[in-house]
């Protein structure tokens, strides 16, 4: 058995976050290094899946219940609005191989992508 992922730390309140969200399924606790005004980090209470490939290939419901929370979430913090990222891939940036969305909101227009 490998070691549980920090997130599952969290999870288990063996690490403390400022979580605002919970339900059977999911966790939201705020980044540790926040990127935007608000940034949170939405991630399933299951370790099985890496990333959001793995995850959409075997649980989209699991997935789409991710998006819901990150659209509750922006609603609660922010105006509703959001920018959600899934890193995949230590080439992408992810360090944390236990899967999870960026919820990324509030004052982003002057970082468009577009
Ligand atoms: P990624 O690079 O996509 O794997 O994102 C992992 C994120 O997790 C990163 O933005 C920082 C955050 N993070 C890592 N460890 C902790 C922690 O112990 N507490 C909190 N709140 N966030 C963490």
């Amino acid at each position: 058995m490998s070691e549980p992922s920090v997130f599952s730390r969290i999870i288990a309140r063996e690490i403390p976050a400022d979580i605002v969200f919970e339900d059977e399924r999911l966790i939201a606790f705020r980044d540790i290094a926040p990127k935007a005004p608000v940034h949170i980090v939405v991630t399933p209470k299951t370790e099985a899946y890496r990333d959001v490939v793995e995850l959409a290939a075997a649980d989209p419901a699991l997935l789409a219940e991710m998006v819901a929370a990150a659209k509750r979430i922006a609603d609660e913090q922010a105006d509703g609005d959001f920018r959600l990222v899934f890193n995949s891939g230590a080439g992408a940036g992810q360090t944390v191989f236990h899967v999870h969305a960026h919820v990324l909101a509030g004052g982003l227009e002057e970082a468009s992508l577009g």
